[in-house]
């Protein structure tokens, strides 16, 4: 396989201006006729060769200019079409035939569940025409798509409709027409037979653009809460940006069958059903929020990655994570933003932390890669955001404000680099990012580690940051990086304290942010009458692990006082991962468990608190996952952690039972289901109440909770439960979710993750058993996500099981995807990621399973990327 560097870029030699597609779609093959027109860049060597990409294409004619061309003036090797010495302009003319309705990979043209669709970010173009696959070759396309009428009713492709008709044979065309420039990444088209429902949106400056939901027949009553959400998008982005749609139309077509979760192709996003689709009785109020938060991204790259696009591949990030950016923004101010903040924070967390920690690290620009697929990874998306984030907190509302509008006023209609947003952000702000950009460049996660000292005599307080950025596979002695740190001190009272750093005359905010940029740094702070407890990092104000002294008690206090939301939230997790790891210690030396009175009086405390938002209560009731908490260990102990954290939890319920009771009935909710903040909050604390009850309380009990629940929601916190119950109840509910639900792909979903996920002696054999039900199909990657990835990655004791058939069922997946979608072989073959963090027998056991794929026929270069980093 061959290796790209980002050093090796150079702009192109070609730009094809304008592009005219044909595409005639018939049930066993496609004919895909594309006209180029081609202008050789100023800046090009003489006799330079023009490049076409082709993957799976079978030629069957080229053309120059109307003339054919014969064998010796084009060459076709491997995936490369090359036109030695080509002219300085010209139109190239070539037809293809391929095949969609064999097409597993999900990439390029695709035919699923009847319908033709088209995924081409990254590279899925060359799938469907010979072209220069690269996101700076830029130009118009009028696309036309001609299938059978009867059968594929509508015809969809980018821009504006601009001509339709009938064929003979019953079949008919569309021709549209995209007035904007773009990279062929953004291309697509549909055919199919779908229900369209239809709304308006008048833009700020008076347009109405007709917004389009394309899906399912049977799926036309669940688009209301995805065609408001588009609204709100477009509103906010007026606002907060002033930026403004720029088509007429805007479509969104539903597909169950989808690699990721949503594609922004320029006017005619394709998105996973499971973002678009929702109504009460079938999706949870986090399918609710999911649905905003993807279609505010995928709407949002209508500026930041569409008018304004990327000049390579390795500049990913200054697309997506400004994007995540905008849409976590977009949430924040929907919903509840200190919510959708720790929300995020546990997600990075989860996923970024331990990618960057492990064999796959890379700077959010990364240097190399070998499949590009493999770089769409939290570390480009949300480390990448978090970075955006930390620009934003230098900079100031105001000044970053300025910063974006220059930079679309600089680049629109241009493919651009990292480079070219940070400078926009300099320039904007007369603010100096020079250090700041070793975010960029350098990976793994800054350890900041924090001292205190307190002068009573003379009332100073100092806090001392050193930072170490950890070495990563290719990277090693980084430098210090441009830290942000958004922190306050909290008096004995929990009052704030002013913060007067030394050599300041006037009295200091209660608020500020320290700047970071060294190994090694102080900041003294005056006027401070008494020890305070350091309020640090608040709103997770970068991106690294800090390392604290603060004890049991300063950590409670913190959790109590803290005017901080994400901190005391942050405060809490802190204090159930310092007291499970301490248990898993004790259990190794075979000393008893027992839990702090002051933690359960703590978390009595919150959880009866009077005032406080029910869905911050319930964060911060919620344990560290075993993953998170195998994360802080050197070698992760997972049957320890398991008990530590079923000891924690256990107790807590038998302890607060009373109060877990009377929360949970003061959260039952009377009338019809509504998706707003507060009606979610309150679901969400029911939702843990049960499942701390359920600890406590009879199988019947949390039973009864699922029978009457009247949405999803609800219905599913009570089956999550249930499934971990070693009890006929469980069986039973299974039964009845599965009878009720069966024809409903999207629910189902839930219902394969729920027994993934299960505590349940036998949860292994019961998910091998399931990826032979019917409902389960190994090509769907919904399917393959809900079942085996949440197995894997989300069940930990039962994944990590000693006989190593955890691995079995993981490698074996991994093989037999690897012929039918080669990008979900690779996601799913990071599963093995963390190997090396495991004691010696498990790590003899997934060595062995890396082994076995390596050595796979046939290997996709993707899934070779993963198992070979992943070994090296
Ligand atoms: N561009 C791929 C899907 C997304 O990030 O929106
Ligand atoms: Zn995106």
């Amino acid at each position: 396989p061959v290796e790209t560097h980002l050093k090796d870029y150079k702009r192109p030699d070609f730009n094809v201006e304008t592009v005219e597609l044909h595409a005639d779609i018939f049930e066993t093959e496609t004919f895909v006729t594309a006209s180029l027109g081609v202008r050789k860049s100023p800046e090009a060597a003489d006799g330079v060769s023009l490049l076409l990409d082709g993957r799976e294409l079978d030629l069957v004619s080229i053309e120059l200019d109307g003339r054919v061309l014969t064998d010796g003036e084009y060459t076709l090797e491997g995936e490369v079409l090359t036109l030695p010495a080509a002219p300085d302009a010209f139109v190239l003319t070539t037809k293809v035939k391929i095949h969609p309705e064999t097409n597993t990979s999900l990439e390029g043209l695709y035919f699923a569940d009847g319908t033709f669709l088209t995924q081409c970010e990254a590279e899925g173009f060359r799938r469907i025409t010979f072209f220069p696959d690269r996101p700076d070759v830029m130009g118009s396309y009028r696309c036309t798509v001609s299938a059978d009428k009867g059968t594929y009713p509508v015809l969809l492709a980018n821009g504006n409709l601009v001509d339709e008709g009938e064929l003979s044979g019953g079949r008919h065309f569309a021709t549209w027409e995209d007035p904007h420039k773009k990279p062929s990444y953004l291309f697509a088209m549909v055919a199919g037979d779908l229900a369209c429902r239809e709304d308006t949106f008048t833009t700020a400056s008076g347009r109405e653009v007709a917004l389009k939901f394309y899906v399912d027949h049977q799926d036309a009553d669940k688009c209301g809460h995805a065609i408001e959400s588009l609204k709100k998008s477009m509103a906010w982005d007026e606002k907060t940006f002033g930026l403004e749609y720029d088509l007429d139309t805007y479509m969104v077509v539903a597909t169950h069958s989808f690699n990721a979760g949503a594609m922004e192709n320029k006017g005619l996003n394709v998105f996973n059903s499971k973002y678009v689709l929702a109504k009460p009785e079938t999706a949870t109020d986090m399918d609710f929020q999911g649905i905003e938060g993807v279609i505010g991204h995928e709407y949002f790259h209508n500026w930041t990655g569409n008018r304004v696009t990327l000049c390579n591949w390795f500049q990913l990030s200054l697309k997506e994570g400004l994007t995540v950016f905008r849409d976590q923004e977009f949430s924040s101010d929907m919903g509840s933003r200190a919510v959708k903040r720790i929300a995020d924070v546990r997600g990075l967390r989860a996923s970024q932390f331990a990618e960057d920690a492990g064999p796959m690290a890379h700077p959010i620009r990364p240097e190399s890669y070998i499949e590009m697929n493999n770089f769409y990874t939290a570390t480009v998306y949300n480390k990448g955001a978090e970075v955006i984030r930390m620009i934003h907190t230098f900079l100031g509302p105001e000044g970053f404000r300025k910063g974006m509008d220059l930079y679309v006023a600089r680049h629109d209609g241009s493919a651009v680099a990292c480079e070219d947003f940070i400078a926009a952000m300099e320039d904007a702000s007369g603010v100096d990012l020079s250090r700041f950009r070793l975010w960029y460049s350098q990976a793994g996660t800054p350890k900041v580690t924090v001292t205190r000292a307190f002068d009573a005599e003379t009332s100073r307080y100092t806090l001392t940051f050193s930072q170490k950025v950890p070495d990563t596979p290719g990277q090693a002695n980084k430098k210090a990086m441009q830290i942000p740190v958004r922190m306050g001190l909290l008096g004995d009272d929990g009052a704030p304290v002013s913060l007067t750093l030394e050599g300041e005359t006037s009295l200091g905010p209660l608020e500020r942010v320290l700047s970071l940029s060294s190994d090694l740094e102080s900041f003294t702070f005056t006027g401070v009458e008494k020890e305070p407890v350091p309020s640090l990092f608040r709103g997770f104000s970068a991106p690294i692990n800090q390392v604290t002294d603060l004890t049991e008690a300063e950590l409670i206090f913190l959790m109590a006082h803290d005017t901080d939301s994400f901190n005391r939230w942050d405060a809490a997790q802190q204090l159930y991962a310092n007291t499970i790891l301490g248990m898993v210690a004790e259990l190794k030396k075979g000393e008893p468990l027992a839990l702090s009175t002051d933690l359960v009086a703590a978390v009595q405390t919150t959880l009866t608190h009077p005032t406080l938002d029910k869905a911050l209560i319930a964060q911060a009731l919620t344990l560290p996952s075993e993953t998170e908490l195998g994360d802080r260990m050197a070698e992760i102990d997972v049957d320890g952690i398991h008990a530590a954290r079923e000891f924690v939890a256990d107790t807590l319920a038998v302890a607060l039972k009373e109060s877990w009771r009377s929360v949970y009935e003061a959260c039952k909710e009377v009338g019809p289901y509504r998706p707003d903040t507060q009606s979610m909050a309150k679901r969400r604390l029911k939702g843990l109440c049960l499942s701390y009850l359920s600890r406590v309380e009879s199988p019947a009990f949390v039973m009864d909770a699922f029978a009457s629940a009247a949405n999803m929601t609800d219905e599913l916190a009570a089956l999550t439960v249930l499934v971990g119950m070693d009890s006929p109840e469980s069986d039973e509910a299974m039964d009845r979710f599965y009878g009720a639900w069966k024809g409903d792909t999207l629910v189902l979903d839930k219902w394969f993750t729920a027994q993934a996920l299960s505590n349940r002696p036998g949860t292994l054999e019961r998910v091998a058993s399931l990826m032979e039900h019917p409902d389960f199909d190994i090509k769907n990657p919904n399917k393959v996500r809900a079942l085996i990835g949440a197995f894997c990655q989300a069940n930990p004791w039962h994944f990590h099981r000693l006989d190593g058939k955890g691995y079995d069922l993981l490698a074996d997946t991994v093989i037999a995807l690897n012929t039918i979608n080669p990008s979900i072989a690779a996601r799913m073959a990071s599963g093995f990621n963390r190997w090396k963090r495991y004691d010696e027998k498990r790590q003899g056991l997934m060595k062995a399973r890396l082994e076995r794929i390596k050595g796979t026929e046939n290997l996709a270069n993707g899934v070779f990327e993963i198992v070979s980093k992943a070994l090296a």
